[in-house]
């Protein structure tokens, strides 16, 4: 591809390049990729992918695709030879808000890796006008206002195809449509399909606020996406938005199909479907409706073709996060589809003998994830911890009637977005040192040979301060706060959850916080980074912000702690902001309670981006603990079984661990007559009796043993040069996490694309 910026500039604007403001050539890049990538023909083969998933958490896409379609170099230096940075240019860009975490972005590296690898494979969801909610905070508390993402975006492209959806009452048409999917050095693409209502009315939300009205479903549906991270509030305009996700994804699948020569009867040549977690499960009774009420299939014949095409990945084992529907809202929502429920239940009961542990409809509630199982080829956990406990507890029945359908598929990260485009130093160390064959293969365990180099950790090391330079300066910018040259960066970013314990690290910061009042000085400054949203429902996670924030502003006012300690809770937390602060990252927190994280893949972007972790034995990070052994990472922390066991046996006793004096004292700073006068004594109050209390992700049996690691971690940071090896060893070993290798796996096992 050759661009000529100068030349565009003058037919375009009849101006020089030196002329034109950020936002302009922004748009201006945005226009020249985005007619480029129309003129690419897709990638070709029989069977093609559907990735269904109710979010894609894409991040900026300019950056991403220069790097793809290798213009990078070349399109930043014709723009400082005009006077531009393209730095500044790629900050003008506004960031789809279409995800809420994990799953989201899981689901985005993976088109990514889809489309580096060749595979004909798109992905399929909605076009949420207001996406997730933007985070603000006011009062230190998190304010939810509506993201008008939509309004200033250029890569979506109106697709002709366009379907009707019947509802129970009402029936509304759709639109599609498509953001290009670009592969690195590919010339060949992929799409992200985003279905989206004609109807739709931006008007009903208000300014600043995410209340809107929910009556017209016409209008609304496709307005919000759900602030809901692995819990759900399970409320039924949900159902809504799934079912006219499903009905159009599987209206679509089936007329490509045909398109393509298949007669229907052979769909599973021509398609295979993963489903993302149970959010788009309804796609299986909506293609066998679609198979018997439009295509004329006998019940059977249908089931037994959608059986043959449909996976499902199961995210997460919180209970309150399986999705079960009421009977009776399914049939509000689509009487057809709650009718062939009901008939997908029967038929699995004759099946397998009516075992109510299995069973899909149980006492008028669907279980999504049940159907999924029973009606899908195949289901995958997202780290091997997590496959395991379902195998053998959450999901045991299943396993016993069908072990040859569960496998593991660890998640992985896109190395273009996590390291090229969001760490160049780093990415210019790696090429000089190994070539730059590690940016197709991942593969970057030649880094081992160096681990006793001085000159290459010497420039690893010059690569991270230039890391931190750049967070220093987005934090200033964005934020506007300063962050001391030579802190300690130790971040924990990532959804606001009880789970993920963001109030152990509170706790370890009141722990500090004191140690240094009384006298112990650190040895150099300790800048600890948050950043999350909260769902607004969910109260206990809003309180931690405020105790976050609280703690924040507490220490930046005390001259004696603040020039050692610092607090930062970034505001509006998301793909950009992770960019920047990844890279800089020293200290890599994941401490989950031991078996609710199922994977986590941020624990895989520090790696690569070389921070040591320090984390309990959960998710993928037992696996990271295997790759880089024990004198490369930090864990602590009570057993992913002993956690199990204290909830089977309801063992746990938060209060007893409360009342431990080195404890108490921690938890009872939470609520001191001074923090009830500057915050919010309520948040605070119910904070603090919820931990000395309920403690339900037992974030106090873990403290004492947390404060102690992380001390080592500190004091070992001090030893410079066996802290430079841990970091080397941790980015040789990060190659197991590239999305491109969970990619092949997914394809060799269950696509075969
Ligand atoms: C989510 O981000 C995750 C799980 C969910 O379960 C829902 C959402 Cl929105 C329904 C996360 C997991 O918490 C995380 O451990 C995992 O790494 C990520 O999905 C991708 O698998």
């Amino acid at each position: 591809m050759k661009i000529d910026l100068e030349a565009r500039s003058q037919e375009k604007f009849g101006r020089p390049l030196a002329e034109l403001d950020d936002t302009t050539i922004c748009t201006m890049l945005e226009d020249i990729v985005r007619e480029h990538a129309a003129t690419m023909p897709l990638n070709e083969g029989k069977r093609r992918l559907y990735y269904l998933s109710a979010e894609f958490l894409i991040g900026r896409l300019l950056t991403n695709n220069l790097i793809e379609l290798g213009v990078y170099d070349d399109v930043k230096a014709q723009l400082a030879a005009a006077g531009h940075d393209l730095g500044a240019v790629e900050e003008r860009e506004v960031e789809p808000s279409l995800g809420n975490g994990g799953l989201g972005r899981l689901a985005a590296c993976f088109l990514d890796s889809i489309a580096t690898l060749g595979l004909p494979g798109d992905g399929v969801g909605l076009n949420y006008h207001y996406g997730l909610f933007h985070q603000r905070f006011v009062d230190l508390q998190q304010a939810a206002e509506p993201d008008g993402w939509l309004d200033r975006q250029d890569w979506l492209v109106k697709d002709e195809k366009a379907y009707t959806v019947e509802f129970g009452g009402f029936t509304v048409k759709s639109r599609l449509y498509d953001i290009d999917v670009l592969g690195y050095g590919r010339t060949t693409k992929n799409r992200l399909r985003l279905f989206d209502l004609e109807s739709v009315d931006d008007s009903l939300v208000p300014v600043n606020s995410i209340d809107f009205d929910k009556g017209e479903l016409a209008k609304n549906l496709t307005l919000f996406l759900y602030p809901d991270d692995s819990d759900d509030a399970g409320r039924l305009l949900r159902v809504y938005q799934e079912y006219f996700m499903v009905s159009n994804a599987a209206q679509l699948i089936l007329d490509e199909a045909v398109e393509r020569g298949s007669n229907l009867h052979d769909l599973p040549d021509y398609a295979v479907v993963q489903i993302n977690d149970t959010h788009p499960s309804m796609v299986i009774p909506e293609l066998v409706r679609l198979l018997v009420d439009v295509h004329g299939f006998e019940f059977d014949e249908a089931v037994s073709v959608v059986r043959r095409m449909v996976a499902y990945t199961n995210h997460t084992i919180l209970a309150e996060a399986l999705e079960k529907w009421p009977l009776e809202s399914l049939k509000t929502v689509a009487p057809r589809i709650a009718e062939i429920v009901v008939k997908l239940d029967e038929l699995e009961r004759a099946e397998n003998g009516s075992n109510d542990a299995v069973a899909i409809v149980r006492d008028g509630v669907v279980h999504m994830a049940h159907m999924a199982i029973h009606y899908g080829f195949s289901i995958n956990g997202v780290a091997a911890l997590h496959t395991k406990i379902l195998e053998d507890t959450e999901l045991h029945p299943f396993y016993e009637l069908y072990p040859e359908k569960f496998s593991n598929k660890t998640n992985g990260i896109t190395f273009r977005r996590w390291i090229m485009d969001a760490n160049p130093a780093l990415s210019g160390v790696l090429d000089d040192v190994l070539g730059t064959d590690w940016r197709t293969s991942c593969d970057l365990s030649g880094l081992l040979a160096f681990k006793d180099d001085d000159a290459v950790l010497a420039r690893l090391d010059d690569a991270k301060s230039e890391a931190k330079a750049g967070m220093r300066e987005f934090l200033w910018e964005t934020q506007g706060v300063r962050i001391p040259e030579d802190a300690i960066i130790d971040v924990q970013v990532k959804r606001i959850h009880e789970y993920k314990r963001q109030q152990m690290l509170a706790l370890y910061i009141i722990w500090k916080y004191l140690d240094i009042k009384n006298g112990n000085i650190p040895a150099r400054p300790l800048t600890i980074i948050f950043g999350g949203k909260a769902a607004p429902a969910y109260t206990i996670a809003q309180d931690i912000i405020h105790l976050i924030l609280l703690l924040s502003r507490w220490i930046a006012a005390d001259p004696v702690v603040s020039p050692h300690l610092q607090v930062v809770m970034i505001e509006n937390y998301n793909v950009s902001a992770a960019e920047r602060v990844i890279p800089a990252a020293d200290i890599s927190e994941q401490i989950s309670l031991a078996s609710k994280e199922a994977s986590g893949t941020s624990n895989m972007k520090f790696m690569l981006n070389g921070a040591v972790t320090l984390c309990t034995l959960d998710g993928a990070n037992v696996e990271i603990a295997d790759l880089v052994g024990d004198e490369n990472i930090y864990t602590f922390g009570t057993s992913s079984k002993e956690v199990e066991r204290l909830y089977a046996e309801h063992a746990y006793d938060a209060h007893a661990h409360y009342l431990r004096p080195g404890v108490k004292l921690l938890v009872d700073f939470i609520a001191n007559p001074a923090f009830l006068a500057l915050g919010n004594a309520e948040r605070l109050h119910r904070l603090h009796d919820d931990m000395a209390w309920k403690d339900w992700f037992m974030a106090l049996l873990d403290i004492e043993e947390y404060i102690q690691k992380k001390e080592q971690v500190l004091a070992d940071y001090e030893n410079r040069d066996a802290w430079r090896k841990k970091s080397l060893v941790n980015i040789a070993k990060a190659g197991a996490f590239s999305s491109d290798r969970t990619i092949r796996q997914y394809n060799e096992d269950i696509w075969h694309l």
